[in-house]
C-alpha cells in the first residue's frame, strides 16, 4: 500500500507550506498519516505554523497581480496541460485517494476523473467569461459589463473528495485569473500533496507555480486564519455544518465572499411505479458507496406503502451482498469509514435506533477480524414514522427507510430537514415526477429523476440550500464567484444626459 505513497515522493515529504516555492520548516508540528485501510502509517506531514501561512498568503498575493493579467484562453491553456497531467497519473492518484480515505479503487479514480473533468470544463469555460451588454436609456451611450479576476481564492475541503472538490474551485478559480490557497483536511493531506504538486510542477513551466499554494495543518488553526483573511476575498469551504458556521460568520463580518458546501441529509422517494431494478441499485449506490461518507450519500428512504415490504426485501438481499474489506480489492464494494472518530459517530447513533422507535433491519454491528477496527455494516433501519435521529447527518452507511401515502407527504418529509443538498425520486409518472420538480417540490439544490442523490456530474452548478450553505461549485455559472463583476458606462456624445430623466441645470 505505501508503494503508491512512495512512488508519488510522498514517503519523504519535507514541506507542509507551499507558496511561490516550498518553505522549509523545522521544528514544527508534525501530521502522522495512516491509512484507514490498516491503520498502518503511510507517511509523516510538516505542518504549516502562522508565519509560513502568512508567507503563502502574500507570495499568492503577488502571484495574483501578474497572473490577473495573462489573457484568459492562456490560463486555459495552462489548466489544459494541468487536465492532462492528472488524466497521466490517474491511476496512481486514484490508488492514494484510495489508500488515503479508504474508498473503493473505482471510486478513488472516479474522484481523479472528476478533477480531469472540471479541467477539461474550465479549458472551455476560458473563453466563454462572458458579460452582459445592456440597452443604455441614454443617447450615444453604451452600458456593459465585465468579469474581472477577484484575488487569491482561500479552499478548505473535506477528507472524503481530497481531490474532486478542490478541483471544482481550484481550475474554475485558475481560468478566472485567480491564485488558490489550498487548506485541505487533515484526515487527507497526501492526496493533496500530490495534486497540489502535479498542478505546481506544470504552472512552474508557465512562470506561475504559485497559482497554487497549499497550507497543512493538523487541525482548524489556518482554515481560521483563512477566514479572517482580508488578503482572501472569498474562502470556499466544504464540510460539516458547524465547520461552515464558524467560516461564514468570520468572513461575514469582514464582509468578504463565501461559497460554502456543507452537510446533506439527502433523501430518496420511491413511488409505486417506479422501475424497482433500478431502485435498488440506485439506493445501494447512493447509501453505500463511499461508505455513507458523501455529503450526497442517502440517508433517507420515503417509500409508497404499497410496495414498502418488497422494497426492504429486495434491498436487504442487496445489502446481504455488498463485499466489505480492502477497498484496493477489485469486488469490494465498502472500505472502512474515515477513522475512529466516524466509527464512533456510527456506533452513537446505532445505539439511538430502538430508542427512538426504530429497528434495525440490516447490519448495525462493527465488523471485528477486519485489517482495522474502521468497518462497519451497512445500515438499514426501518421506521414506521420519521424518529429525531434522521433529522442529522450521521457521516456513516445508515439508511433510514420509512413508508409513505402519496407525493405531497413525501416531499413534506424530504423537505423537513435542516439541510438541503441532494434529492431524488423513483417514478415512471410524468405527475409525480414534475411535482416532485416543481417550485413546491424538492426544496434542495439538486433533484434528481430515477437515480439516487450521488454522484453528480461536474457540468451543473453543485450545492445546497439551507444549512447545506447555499454555495453553488463546479460547472453552470459558478465560475461568476471567483470574479468580480463591474458595470462599464461609456458616453460617447457631447451631451451629458442624465439616467430617470433627471435635469440638474
Ligand atoms: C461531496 O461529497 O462533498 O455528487 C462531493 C457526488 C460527487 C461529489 C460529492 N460527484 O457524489
Amino acid at each position: 500500500m505505501k508503494d503508491v505513497v512512495t512512488s508519488l515522493g510522498l514517503n519523504t515529504v519535507t514541506s507542509g507550506a507551499f507558496g511561490k516555492s516550498a518553505i522549509v520548516l523545522s521544528g514544527n508540528p508534525v501530521l502522522a498519516v495512516s491509512s484507514p485501510i490498516d491503520r498502518k502509517s503511510l507517511a509523516q506531514v510538516p505542518c504549516a505554523d502562522e508565519a509560513s501561512y502568512h508567507r503563502v498568503v502574500d507570495e499568492s498575493v503577488e502571484v495574483f497581480r501578474e497572473w490577473r493579467k495573462v489573457p484568459a484562453p492562456v490560463r486555459g491553456d495552462m489548466v489544459r496541460q494541468i487536465g492532462n497531467a492528472i488524466r497521466d497519473s490517474k491511476h496512481a492518484l486514484g490508488k492514494l485517494v484510495s489508500v488515503e480515505t479508504g474508498k473503493i479503487l473505482a471510486e478513488g479514480e472516479g474522484e481523479v476523473q472528476e478533477a480531469i473533468d472540471i479541467a477539461d470544463f474550465a479549458v472551455g469555460l476560458s473563453r466563454q467569461l462572458y458579460g452582459n451588454v445592456m440597452q443604455s436609456e441614454r443617447k450615444n451611450h453604451r452600458m456593459y459589463e465585465q468579469w474581472h479576476p477577484l484575488g487569491p481564492i482561500g479552499v478548505i475541503t473535506a477528507f472524503n473528495f481530497p481531490v474532486a472538490v478542490w478541483a471544482w474551485n481550484a481550475m474554475i478559480a485558475a481560468v478566472c485569473g485567480d491564485t488558490v490557497i489550498w487548506k485541505p483536511s487533515e484526515w487527507a493531506p497526501l492526496s493533496a500533496l500530490a495534486v497540489n504538486s502535479i498542478c505546481r510542477e506544470v504552472a512552474k513551466s508557465s512562470g506561475f507555480e504559485g497559482v497554487f499554494s497549499l497550507v497543512i495543518d493538523d487541525g482548524p488553526s489556518l482554515g481560521k486564519l483563512m477566514a479572517a483573511d482580508r488578503r482572501i476575498p472569498c474562502v470556499s469551504a466544504t464540510g460539516s455544518c458547524v465547520m461552515g458556521r464558524s467560516v461564514a460568520s468570520v468572513v461575514g463580518e469582514r464582509l468578504g465572499r463565501c461559497i460554502l458546501e456543507l452537510g446533506g441529509n439527502n433523501a430518496t422517494i420511491v413511488m409505486p411505479d417506479a422501475d424497482m431494478n433500478l431502485v435498488i441499485r440506485g439506493v445501494l449506490f447512493g447509501a453505500v458507496g463511499t461508505a455513507g461518507q458523501r455529503c450526497t450519500t442517502i440517508r433517507r428512504a420515503f417509500v409508497h406503502a404499497d410496495i414498502y415490504e418488497e422494497f426492504l426485501s429486495r434491498l436487504k438481499a442487496a445489502y446481504a451482498q455488498v463485499r466489505i474489506g480492502d477497498p484496493l480489492v477489485n469486488g469490494t464494494l465498502m472500505g472502512p469509514l474515515i477513522n475512529e472518530r466516524a466509527v464512533e459517530g456510527y456506533k452513537a447513533a446505532i445505539a439511538r435506533v430502538a430508542q427512538e422507535g426504530g429497528e434495525i433491519a440490516h447490519g448495525g454491528q462493527v465488523i471485528s477480524g477486519l485489517p482495522s477496527p474502521l468497518y462497519v455494516e451497512p445500515t438499514i433501519v426501518r421506521a414506521s414514522k420519521v424518529i429525531p435521529l434522521m433529522v442529522e447527518e450521521t457521516f456513516a452507511p445508515i439508511l433510514y427507510v420509512v413508508p409513505v401515502k402519496s407525493v405531497d407527504e413525501a416531499i413534506a418529509l424530504n423537505n423537513a430537514v435542516p439541510q438541503g443538498l441532494s434529492s431524488s425520486m423513483f417514478t415512471r409518472n410524468m405527475q409525480s415526477m414534475e411535482q416532485f420538480l416543481s417550485a413546491s417540490g424538492s426544496d434542495c439544490g439538486i433533484a434528481n429523476v430515477n437515480m439516487g442523490t450521488s454522484g453528480a456530474e461536474i457540468g451543473g452548478a453543485f450545492g445546497g440550500e439551507k444549512d447545506t450553505g447555499g454555495g453553488r461549485e463546479s460547472g453552470s455559472d459558478s465560475w461568476k464567484q471567483y470574479m468580480r463583476r463591474q458595470t462599464c458606462n461609456i458616453n460617447y456624445g457631447d451631451d451629458l444626459p442624465l439616467a430617470q430623466g433627471v435635469v440638474f441645470s
